[in-house]
């Protein structure tokens, strides 16, 4: 990181963190090394770099800028958010317990539940709200906490500084998924996490054109282990993968700026609005957590959920069938506007009697709300909502 230091603003991180013009031409945008192997020059002899799962450009340069974005001393890159999140479960040996929040992505929920625990693993699924009850959940073979703040979709938040003084003393790490905040707004490591997680489909990539997960750390140990597994388990992205997301980080501060701005009208809106129950968004003064959303990160980000009508799957069908600008669909943090119905799409996997324990209803709906303009943002959700 020769053109930033650490002091560097965050907007300055993005551009030029882990970027250096190309040695061979003085490119100023890192060339996509579409390679699979290197040439050595003779036996052993050769510049660095033998085979791509182990070793490519582009991806270490992208795992250069996401640690410079996060405050860590090492990035790595994967296939996926999920191959992230898996990498990291490898970690773990038969016997070990996890303690997660129960309210995750549900392809998370369904790695651990579906997956991990046919391998030997423990978890335990707590309200990741109270900080008790993480606590409490805690046994002599915890070994990790996971927890997503904000939650996808319920937008609850982990007091991530609380949870770390929890942890520390009993050697427990503590991994926070950062996808929806992103380093712009919330840095976990600095509130003394040992990893922050991200789906890099999401914001950091920010134009929903490719699927990729990171996993940063300032941690010796545990980053060896997790190259280790990088390479060993092999659940690498494709350079050209990666040069997407640098070329998407570079406007990571400006996207996020849009996408809270247009965010915070909307959320004020649907607050408002006769034909919803309940918005879900922690930049709302009526967020039971709101403070805890001001002091833990500087922004509150693009992601809403709302309970339309009686909540029932029927309501949420008739609003979410007439959204015209806003797209259906699942994945969220591009710059267009979506629409998602997670009961149906993303978090179909979670089972409804867990989904209902939390308050998630059939009916809610979640808006990844891009950065058009919002008048027009306004317009597509109140003509929507009039179906109600
Ligand atoms: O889709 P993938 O890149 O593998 O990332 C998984 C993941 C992890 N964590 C969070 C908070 C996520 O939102 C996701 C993926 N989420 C969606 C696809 C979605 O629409 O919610």
């Amino acid at each position: 990181m020769a053109n930033v230091t650490s002091k560097s603003g965050i907007s300055t991180k993005a551009i030029h963190a882990g970027q250096h013009p190309d040695p061979t031409t003085g490119a100023v945008m890192t060339p996509i090394y579409q390679t699979s192997t290197y040439a050595q020059e003779s036996l052993g002899n050769h510049k660095g770099f033998e085979y791509a799962r182990t070793h490519n450009a582009t991806r270490a340069a992208l795992e250069g800028n996401l640690a410079g974005l996060e405050g860590a001393k090492y990035g790595l890159s994967f296939g996926s958010g999920l191959a992230a999140t898996n990498a990291l479960i490898q970690t773990l040996s038969t016997g070990d317990h996890v303690v997660c929040g129960q309210n995750t992505y549900g392809g998370t929920y369904r790695l651990f539940d579906k997956v991990w625990k046919r391998h030997g693993l423990d978890f335990t699924f707590v309200d990741a709200t109270s900080v008790d009850a993480i606590a409490a959940a805690c046994k002599p073979n915890t070994k990790m906490i996971f927890v997503e703040t904000p939650t996808n979709p319920l937008m609850q938040l982990t007091d991530i500084a609380a949870v770390v003084k929890v942890a520390k003393p009993k050697g427990i790490r503590v991994v926070v998924d950062n996808t929806f905040m992103t380093p712009y707004f919330q840095r976990p490591l600095e509130l003394g996490a040992d990893v922050a997680f991200h789906s890099v489909t999401k914001y950091l990539n920010g134009h929903s054109d490719m699927i990729g997960g990171a996993l940063l750390t300032s941690d010796d140990a545990l980053h060896e282990q997790l190259r280790f597994l990088q390479n060993a388990a092999g659940a690498v992205p494709g350079p050209m993968d990666c040069f997407l997301c640098l070329r998407g980080t570079k406007t990571l501060a400006v996207r996020m700026q849009r996408h809270d701005e247009n965010a915070r009208e909307l959320a004020a809106i649907l607050e408002k609005h006769k034909a919803v129950t309940r918005v879900f968004y922690p930049g709302l003064a009526s967020h039971p957590q709101h403070e805890l959303a001001k002091r833990q990160a500087s922004g509150f980000g693009g992601m809403i959920s709302f309970i339309p009508g009686d909540g029932s799957l029927e309501a949420g069908r008739k609003v979410f069938n007439r959204f015209q600008l806003f797209t259906r669909a699942e994945s969220l943090g591009g710059v267009e506007s979506l629409v998602c119905h997670p009961a149906s799409m993303t978090h179909a996997s979670v089972p409804r009697e867990h989904r209902l324990s939390m308050g998630f209803e059939d009916g809610l709906l979640r808006l990844s709300v891009g950065i058009e303009d919002v008048a027009d943002l306004r317009a597509d959700l109140e003509q929507a909502l009039g179906g109600l």
